[in-house]
């Protein structure tokens, strides 16, 4: 079972909170980890420090279900110190379930695939980094279509980590 996570953080070391984020999702399963981008704040709050952001591709192995990874992710959240005030405003660290295999999905608390990440390009440029052919159940494109086809907020402003072997699990 495959699940793909969007990771973002604005606020502090921004870096070390997806590194460690990464480190510590690597001590259950192998999991890849896309280019690190920094982008422009997307959505309702604007005057916000821009972002960096990646996607991680997890191979969970075992079917683990979406719910206990999302409280997984969750927990790690808080573990980086993450308060929640304004409603998509500046955070330490952002763990968005993406897609969980091609489960569709509509529960309080989480939706899947997540219900805006065909419109942000900080999380299909990543994306595309490592799997252009993923299929979205829902919008019926690919992620390459979905970023060659629609228009985008969360603009990437340049490649934050070159130096770094993050391709390799
Ligand atoms: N996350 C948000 C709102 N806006 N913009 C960028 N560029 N990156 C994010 O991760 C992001 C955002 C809410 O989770
Ligand atoms: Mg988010
Ligand atoms: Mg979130």
């Amino acid at each position: 079972m495959r699940a793909y996570v969007g990771a973002g953080s604005n606020l502090g070391d921004r870096k070390a909170h997806l590194d460690g984020a990464l480190a510590r999702l690597r001590e259950r399963c192998p999991v890849r980890s896309s280019p690190i981008y920094e982008t422009v704040p997307a959505g309702p709050v604007v005057d916000q420090p821009p972002f960096l952001n990646a996607v991680f591709e997890m191979d969970l192995g075992e079917n683990v279900g979406p719910r206990s990874l999302l409280d997984e992710l969750l927990a790690l959240e808080r573990a980086a110190g993450r308060e929640r005030q304004t409603p998509q405003g500046p955070r330490t660290l952002d763990l968005d379930l993406l897609f969980y295999g091609d489960q569709i999905l509509e529960e309080e608390g989480l939706v899947l695939p997540h219900p805006r990440l065909h419109q942000r390009a900080f999380v299909l440029v990543p994306l595309a980094d490592l799997n252009p052919d993923l299929h979205h159940p829902v919008m019926g494109r690919t992620v390459r279509e979905l970023l060659d086809e629609s228009e985008l907020e969360g603009a990437v402003i340049r490649r934050w980590d070159r130096m770094t072997d993050s391709a390799t699990p």
